[in-house]
């Protein structure tokens, strides 16, 4: 019983530092992944995208933050990036997009698709 007890602790200090380096690569602080590529953060407010235009280097990862300030949900979207993630109201997603050729790619917010829309240029 108390090899397999002992064994188990350290097991479960592993899971949590798995847990705790996945929480810490949230965290605007610039990661080994954002370090290869762009890290991007935008917000969405009265259902409009701030800032309106994204750049990033191309051939690069990009890894997007995008924050909803608004209460409502809403689904940021991309069909050219081929990215689609629901955030709650006031929510925030991390978003990460595969390496781009240069060229304007364009999303929008799914659920208001009229008013909030922005670009990303990749050069
Ligand atoms: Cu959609």
């Amino acid at each position: 019983m108390m090899p397999t007890a002992s064994m188990g602790l350290p097991l479960r200090m592993l899971g949590l530092g798995a847990a705790l380096a996945l929480i810490a690569g949230l965290t605007p602080a610039p990661s080994a992944f954002a370090q290869d590529g762009a890290e991007l953060v935008i917000s969405a407010k009265d259902h409009k995208f701030d800032p309106a235009e994204l750049a990033a280097p191309a051939g690069k990862p990009i890894v997007l933050r995008v924050k909803n300030l608004d209460p409502s949900p809403m689904e940021f979207e991309s069909n050219s990036l081929r990215v689609e993630k629901v955030l709650t109201g006031n929510g925030e997603a991390v978003i990460n997009i595969r390496p781009q050729q240069a060229g304007r790619y364009d999303f929008f917010d799914d659920f208001h698709a009229s008013t909030t829309k922005g670009v990303l240029v990749v050069k």
